[in-house]
C-alpha cells in the first residue's frame, strides 16, 4: 500500500518511518511512503505557501494553488502504478478517528488500489475552495487544538500499516485479536512476582487457562465498566 503525505514539515514523518512497528513493516516492503512539500511547487523567490485571510483576523492560510500542483503531481505519480488517490484531509471539523474507520481506510487502500494521501495543513487552515475541489474525506484526531495536521496523520498511517498483514509477529497478532471486542486491555503483570509490596493475581501464576481467560475477561468488563462505561453502550448498540 502507498501514503503520500502534503506536508510543510516531511521531517515529521521520520517518526513513523524510523521507528519500532512502522519501520519493520517498511523494510518488509508492505508500504511505501513519499513526502510532498507545496513549498517545492511554488514559483516566487520567497517560496511563499501562506497568505492574509480575506476578511482580515489573525493568523494565515495556506494557499490554494500551491497545493493544487502539489496534489497534481501526487496524482501523476500514484497513477504511474495503477492507483487513484483517496484525499484524506486532517481538520478540527473532520470525523472523529475510531478503529472501525481505520480498518476501512485498510482496505480502500489495499481493495480499491487508492494511494492514501494525507493533507495536513498548517497555519488557521487551507483556503476553502482548494477543500471543495480536492478532499474526499476530512478526519480529525478529536476535541483539542494541535497546530496542524501532521500529527494526526502519522497517527492514522500507525494505526493503518500495524493492521497490513504480516506487519506483527505471531505473539503482537494473537494479544490484538483477544482484545479487539470493544473493550478495555486488562492490566498486565511481569517479573518480579512482588513490587513495592504489590502482588501479581494469584490466578495468573497457575497454569489454568481457562481460568486465566475468564480473569482478564472479567477484569476487562470491570475496568470498561468504570473508566469507560460509553464503550460498553456503543457495544450494545452493535449486538
Ligand atoms: C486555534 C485556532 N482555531 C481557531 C481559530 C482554528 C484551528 C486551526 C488549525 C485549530 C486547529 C488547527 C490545526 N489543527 C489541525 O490541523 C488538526 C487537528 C486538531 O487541531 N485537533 C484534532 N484533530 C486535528 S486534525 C487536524
Amino acid at each position: 500500500m502507498r501514503f503520500d503525505a502534503v506536508t510543510l514539515f516531511p521531517e515529521m514523518f521520520d517518526a513513523v518511518l524510523d521507528y519500532g512497528i512502522t519501520r519493520r513493516a517498511l523494510d518488509r516492503g508492505l508500504y511505501r511512503f513519499r513526502a510532498w512539500n507545496p513549498r517545492d511547487f511554488t514559483d516566487d523567490p520567497h517560496r511563499t505557501v501562506d497568505d492574509r485571510p480575506y476578511g482580515g483576523g489573525p493568523g494565515m492560510l495556506m494557499l490554494a494553488e500551491p497545493l493544487d500542483r502539489t496534489l497534481n503531481a501526487v496524482r501523476q505519480d500514484v497513477a504511474a502504478e495503477g492507483l487513484t488517490p483517496w484525499v484524506v484531509h486532517f481538520s478540527p471539523r473532520g470525523r472523529p478517528l475510531t478503529q472501525s474507520r481505520v480498518m476501512e481506510l485498510k482496505d480502500v487502500a489495499l481493495d480499491r488500489k487508492r494511494a492514501l494521501v494525507l493533507l495536513c495543513g498548517r497555519y488557521e487552515g487551507i483556503d476553502e475552495r482548494l477543500l471543495q475541489l480536492r478532499v474526499d474525506e476530512d478526519i480529525s484526531l478529536g476535541d483539542f487544538v494541535l497546530s496542524g495536521g501532521e500529527l494526526p496523520a502519522l497517527a492514522l498511517m500507525d494505526a493503518i500499516i500495524r493492521q497490513l498483514p504480516g506487519a506483527l509477529n505471531d505473539a503482537e497478532s494473537a494479544l490484538q485479536d483477544s482484545f479487539s471486542d470493544g473493550l478495555l486491555d486488562c492490566p498486565h503483570y511481569t517479573r518480579p512476582e512482588v513490587w513495592q509490596g504489590m502482588a501479581v493475581p494469584e490466578v495468573l501464576k497457575g497454569g489454568n487457562h481457562a481460568a486465566i481467560a475468564a480473569w482478564r475477561r472479567e477484569a476487562s468488563l470491570r475496568l470498561t465498566a468504570a473508566l469507560r462505561p460509553d464503550l460498553l453502550d456503543k457495544r450494545q448498540e452493535q449486538d
